[in-house]
């Protein structure tokens, strides 16, 4: 499905460490399509509906109020297997697994500041494009290099 969808984030890390234009880079240069993008200081209730699946892990209190310490930069990026590629460019949650060459790999050694959120399957990221975006946000137009991306 060439119009999959995931949604990927920016966190304050990212975004204080002057990475946003890099991270953008990799799934621009991948031939992902940019969907929506902007920037947002989340507030806690949102940050804890984002993260909801994850209430109760010892280190939800600490990553809401990490993901809270700045803003972020949300965005949806649209191609073939948008979410699982998505995940692959971003690297293992853990950096010190992740692969060189992974955004992870590449700019950040600690889970706790890993820089970026990538959605974990296409429900999931269904979920979380609803949550961040609202459906005039998604904007509509054709990548003008698509045929030279896809077959
Ligand atoms: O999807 P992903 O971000 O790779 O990992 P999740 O298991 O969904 O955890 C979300 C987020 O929580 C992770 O990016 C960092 C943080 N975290 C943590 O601080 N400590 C852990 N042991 C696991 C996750
Ligand atoms: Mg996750």
């Amino acid at each position: 499905n060439i119009k999959e969808r995931t949604f990927i984030a920016i966190k304050p890390d990212g975004v204080q460490r002057g990475l946003v234009g890099d991270i953008i880079k990799r799934f621009e240069q991948r031939g992902y399509k940019l969907v929506a993008m902007k920037m947002v200081h989340a507030d806690t209730k949102m940050l804890e509906e984002h993260y909801k699946d994850l209430a109760g892990k010892p280190f939800y209190a600490g990553l809401v109020k990490y993901m809270n310490s700045g803003p972020i930069v949300a965005m949806v990026w649209e191609g073939l297997q948008a979410v699982s590629t998505g995940r692959k460019l971003l690297g293992a949650t853990n950096p010190l697994d992740s692969a060189p060459g992974t955004i992870r790999g590449d700019f950040c050694i600690q889970t706790g500041r890993n820089i970026c959120h990538g959605s974990d399957a296409v429900d999931s990221a269904e979920r979380e494009i609803a949550l961040w975006f609202k459906k005039e946000e998604l904007v509509q137009w054709d990548h003008h290099s698509a045929p030279w991306i896809y077959e």
